[in-house]
């Protein structure tokens, strides 16, 4: 799957659970979500994220990217966590239980990488750490929080805005079979 996302459609949720398009300059750039590639390959499963900007810049934000992988038995979702004060960034690959709880999944082979001046990031794991799924759905998001002052998001896959009752709902693209 390739699914390019239109720039400057960062959306910018109030506290009363409305949303709102942004049109700062400063802001739009930086939670920007441009292009998701999601690849479920023979052995792998591959996704790639492009952003407008460089996905660390910020003031004293902590962002959060996020890709939602649902297979026909599980879902899983791997996080890339950036704290701008200090800290860098750390990833992870859950599993969500039956208590709706996500844990890390042990993933030997599992890859994450930032490309920050390229503004890319991309991850590869296993198709065995995903439970050798007949079929895959992606999504992602980026959840910029700037300290609870101001809070910025996209969705790779939405364009735009849900004015009301905004809550974050990663869109999920369609089923990728293995070839
Ligand atoms: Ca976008
Ligand atoms: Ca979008």
């Amino acid at each position: 799957m390739w699914a390019s996302d239109v720039s400057q459609d960062v959306v910018r949720p109030s506290a009363d659970g409305s949303a709102y398009l942004s049109d700062d300059p400063q802001y739009t750039g930086r939670a920007d979500i441009t292009r998701l590639k999601a690849l479920h390959g023979l052995y792998r499963v591959k996704a790639r994220l492009d952003l407008a900007d460089d996905p660390h810049r910020g003031y004293d934000t902590e962002k959060d990217y996020r890709f939602e992988i649902r297979t026909d038995a599980d879902r899983f979702e791997v996080h890339y966590t950036y704290f701008d004060l200090g800290g860098g960034g750390e990833y992870s690959l859950r599993k969500r239980g039956s208590d709706g709880l996500y844990q890390d999944v042990p993933c030997y082979g599992f890859n994450f990488e930032v490309e920050a001046e390229r503004h890319f990031m991309r991850w590869s794991a296993p198709r065995s750490c995903l439970g050798r799924p007949t079929w895959i759905r992606m999504g992602a998001d980026v959840f910029d929080c700037f300290c609870g002052a101001d809070d910025f998001y996209d969705d790779a896959l939405t364009t735009g805005v849900r004015v009301d009752e905004w809550q974050r709902r990663t869109t999920l693209g369609p089923r990728l079979r293995r070839p």
